[in-house]
């Protein structure tokens, strides 16, 4: 059963939301890209792979006829929705998988715990195994994507095996998986690893998140860890290895050259004129430090009060999860936050913080890494952090540096390449941010150099390939040594 380079029918991509947001303009279905971390690291995979994607479409739609419509007009990019009706979509994501699961893969203190949206969890995870254990054929490779979908391997497995069909399973964490005792905080803990151990591959992002877990299958459960990335448990050999995220440099290369975002550049760059630009791309969530963000910034201004007109920060906080209360908060005590800092720096001639509460189009964005002198990353917690290489794919003319939290995956992997800093220490970001601005031209390009090489190499197509390469091998040969 070997795996077939007709990728297109062999290999199904599942994550909870489809890449394509489906939304109802005058009576009929359209659908627009969305964003976010893994869809920037999945969209770079489409160049070099095909494969069918499974996913929820971001919509109730019940009447059947609406269903044939949206299945149609996916149908041409290779996407399949599964759908749910709104509560139970709404308490399986924001109930569960956002507020219960995310926070303690965060290290976030303070569990909460309720059973209705570990019930919906549970479900929604069974309608994606029954649509996918329906849609694959035997030797089809089915990666799995994400915290939201912890259960699917299990559940999966035995409705394929009841069908009669050999799939090989493979799963990828996008978030950090928490140290020893942190994990067991969670009363489903045992139930959620258990599901992931139905999977022949599991990947994650850094080798620590990697060990974390295998130490976890290893106290929580007696599965057999002696054999490096092995765990050995109930007569299956579940192989895991770190597979490092990456993103499509070229795109950003493209688009740099395109005359819209030339002009662009050059507006920006006019504006800001003799001053000194930092930029901040995140989704509003509090694993981005952004509260820590701001507060650096405010003690960086009061510890240079002369660059408060020679400095810039412009912060792009993304909006996300809307509906969860947690969000609602910070979103209002950001406003509080940037307001105060603008009120106590601003000049007659201007504020020296831009705080943008919106997302932003993909050509700003670019305009916006490459006028950049740095990039400030204060992430608490963060599985790995693709702005940061975004922020390198598009300064290849001006070295700008990189001013990265020490907890965000990419510094794992990046350090050399940064000035890294712990987020909730504001004196240490203030004086990151400083030597940063003043880095000399050699040590800029040096860290420069090691940034790009990194990027350059570790792309998201790499990072899709050698992930599905290793799954078929699994296919190949379920039994065989990691
Ligand atoms: P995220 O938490 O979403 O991803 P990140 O890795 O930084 O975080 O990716 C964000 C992506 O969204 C970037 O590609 C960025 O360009 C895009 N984006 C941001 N603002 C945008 C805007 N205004 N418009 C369009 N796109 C925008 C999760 C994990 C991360 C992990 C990734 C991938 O939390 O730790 O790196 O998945 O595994």
């Amino acid at each position: 059963m070997g795996y077939s380079t007709d990728a297109k029918r062999n290999l199904i991509i599942v994550s909870n939301r489809l890449p394509l947001s489906v939304k109802r303009v005058d009576g009929a279905f359209e659908s627009s890209l969305s964003s976010g971390g893994l869809v920037t690291a999945l969209s770079g995979l489409t160049k070099s792979t095909q494969f069918r994607w499974f996913g929820w479409p971001g919509i109730e739609v019940k009447e059947l006829q609406d269903q044939k419509e949206v299945l149609k007009s996916l149908e041409q990019h290779n996407a399949s929705p599964i759908f749910l009706d709104s509560d139970l979509a709404h308490e399986h994501y924001n109930g569960f998988s956002n507020r219960i699961l995310w926070p303690i893969l965060h290290y976030q203190s303070g569990v909460l715990y309720d059973d209705t949206p570990w019930q919906a969890y549970k479900r929604v995870n069974e309608l994606f195994a029954d649509a996918i254990a329906d849609a694959a054929e035997s030797g089809t490779l089915i990666w799995v994507h994400d915290y939201h979908l912890m259960l699917l391997p299990e559940l999966l497995r035995k409705r394929l095996q009841d069908r009669g069909k050999a799939c090989a399973i493979g799963f990828s964490l996008h978030t950090p998986f928490p140290a020893g005792d942190f994990w067991r905080n969670l009363p489903v803990r045992k139930h959620l690893i258990e599901g992931l151990l139905s999977s022949d591959l599991i990947g994650f992002h850094t080798d620590e998140y990697k060990q974390n877990f295998i130490d976890t299958c290893a106290s929580l459960l007696g599965a057999g860890t002696q054999i490096p990335n092995q765990i050995q448990y109930k007569n299956r050999l579940v192989c895991t290895d770190k597979f490092i995220v990456g993103i499509d440099p070229q795109k950003f290369a493209d688009t740099l050259k395109t005359p819209e975002v030339q002009d662009r550049i050059k507006t920006l760059k006019e504006r800001y004129k003799g001053m000194k630009v930092i930029v901040g791309v995140d989704r509003l969530d509090y694993i981005k430090g952004l509260t820590q963000k701001l507060k650096g910034f405010d003690s960086f201004l009061e510890d240079h009060p002369e660059l408060r007109t020679k400095v810039v920060l412009i912060q792009v906080a993304v909006p996300s999860r809307e509906d969860v209360k947690e969000y609602q908060e910070l979103e209002t005590e950001l406003c509080t936050i940037a307001g105060k800092i603008n009120g106590k720096h601003a000049t007659p001639e201007g504020t020296p913080l831009l705080y943008m509460h919106r997302s932003v189009p993909f050509t700003e964005l670019t305009a916006l890494y490459s006028v950049a002198d740095a990039c400030l990353l204060t992430s608490t917690r963060d599985g790995m952090n693709l702005v940061s290489f975004e922020y390198v794919a598009c300064q290849e003319q001006n070295h700008g540096v990189l001013v990265l939290s020490e907890f965000a995956g990419a510094a794992t992997f990046m350090r050399d390449g940064s000035i890294p800093f712990h987020p909730a220490n504001t004196t240490e970001m203030s004086e990151a941010l400083f030597a940063a601005l003043n880095l000399d031209d050699k040590e800029r390009q040096r860290k420069f150099e090691f940034l790009w090489d990194f990027v350059t190499k570790n792309t998201s197509a790499k990072w899709g390939s050698t992930f599905i390469e290793k799954l078929s091998r699994r296919c190949s040969h379920s039994s065989a040594p990691c």
